[in-house]
């Protein structure tokens, strides 16, 4: 299962440590395992062109300690991922994760020592696509010509990903995620665009066109089984127009939608105190009856704040605690107080990237029951989703039926 790992680097002074990692690490396949005493040597032996499909380091080695070397991996040739081993405070795993997230590093996940065989297994085997994207080197982002004439030639399209109830086996809703058609026919996300329509202003066209696409598939979704929900992703530039809560309106309305099956949702870290219309933007949005729902919760710097102050209806865990939850118990104390807090305050929870049934297993445990994630549907385009809501519907009508006849 790990041949994908062919050749594994291990940086680890624990000479003990080391041997034992090494021997793992050939039983679950890895053809070629080279263990370094320093972090220097890992780097020049990089920069001659003997690169590793993984390089398993230590926090602190002889010479470096892992922030200088992820800030001097970011900047070589290096393309392979990285996995985490320490036997400090689980919370200084996690800031040494960020950092490599943050510099585009594709971090495997982290591991405590003394190593757990498990562990090291389930990492291999449910994290072999890395946690992070390389946003710096491998995603281009497009220019503002290719957004311009995108735009007009329909290249912005929807995604939908169901929003799971696990306990009623059902679909609940959906999630509209933000898609570009390449002229190549590549779909790409988000990251690749967004920031260019913002930079640009013209993000409120792309919202408005984004936006139309949308609620004509809401409606026709709808006429499968009227109660199903949909969230919408909003660019904070979008929640500072004034204008925003009358247009929505005023498009579902035309189209027949009830307002409270429209969620919008707003990413955490980005609810900031300088943005003067959003709080106001979001009040008449949920006057209006539309349910708002705070993206990425755990991430930003504002949590409690920004949850006391707005009527959300609806917390996302975000999907680096519900897929560290199983070998992190910070993680797990992030998912208790969110669920926490969530009853507190009356609002539902979704438990964002669920991959792993071991994941929805402990997240059930937790008391959450709604979920999102690879594991139940990745996002996917309209007549797909469309197809699996007028399965659901026929089977619940099956087995109403049944129910009638005994
Ligand atoms: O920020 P927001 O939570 O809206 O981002 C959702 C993104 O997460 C989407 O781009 C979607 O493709 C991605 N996603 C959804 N489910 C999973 C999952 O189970 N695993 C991972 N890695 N990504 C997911
Ligand atoms: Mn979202």
């Amino acid at each position: 299962m790990s041949q994908d790992y062919r050749k594994v680097f291990i940086l680890d002074q624990d000479i003990k440590h080391a041997n034992r990692l090494s021997k793992l690490l050939t039983q679950q396949g890895c053809q070629q395992v080279v263990r370094f005493d320093s972090g220097v040597k890992v780097l020049s032996a990089i920069a001659q062109g003997d690169s590793p499909d993984l390089l398993v380091t230590e926090l602190v080695t002889s010479d470096i300690d892992v922030f200088t070397l992820l800030h001097d991996l970011s900047s070589s040739s290096f393309e392979g991922q990285v996995l985490l081993v320490s036997g400090q405070d689980e919370r200084v795993l996690g800031t040494a994760n960020e950092v490599a997230v943050s510099l585009g590093c594709p971090v495997l996940g982290s591991l405590r020592k003394p190593l757990i065989v498990n562990e090291l297994q389930w990492i291999l085997r449910e994290h072999k696509k890395p946690l992070a994207i390389k946003t710096s080197r491998s995603m281009d982002s497009l220019s503002c010509y290719d957004l311009k004439r995108g735009l007009r030639s329909g290249a912005l399209l929807p995604y939908y990903q169901p929003k799971w109830d696990t306990a009623r086996r059902r679909i609940i809703g959906f999630e509209a995620l933000a898609r570009w058609r390449g002229e190549s026919g590549l779909i790409q996300s988000p990251a690749t665009f967004i920031p260019t329509a913002e930079k640009h202003g013209f993000i409120d066209e792309f919202t408005h066109r984004f936006l139309r696409v949308v609620l004509a598939d809401v409606q026709r979704l709808q006429a499968v089984d009227p109660k199903q929900t949909m969230a919408i992703n909003f660019s904070i530039d979008t929640l500072e127009n004034r204008e925003l809560p009358d247009v929505l309106e005023k498009m579902a309305q035309i189209l027949g939608i009830a307002l409270d099956t429209i969620v919008v949702e707003v990413t955490e870290s980005r609810l900031s105190h300088e943005r003067i219309n959003l709080l106001e933007v979001l009040a008449r949005l949920h006057l209006k009856g539309f349910k708002l729902s705070i993206d990425d919760f755990g991430t930003g710097y504002s949590s409690l704040y920004r949850v006391k102050d707005i009527p959300f209806s609806e917390l996302k865990i975000d999907q680096s605690f519900v897929q560290g939850a199983l070998a992190d118990s910070s993680a797990r104390a992030v998912i208790r107080s969110s669920l926490q807090l969530a009853e507190d305050l009356g609002m539902s929870v979704i438990a964002e990237g669920v991959e792993a049934k071991e994941n929805q297993v402990l997240i059930e445990e937790m008391g959450c029951s709604l979920m999102q994630g690879f594991l139940f549907a990745k996002p996917q385009a309209f007549e797909s989703v469309q197809e699996m809501l007028v399965a659901q519907v026929a089977d619940e009508a099956t087995k109403q039926q049944r129910l009638s006849i005994l």
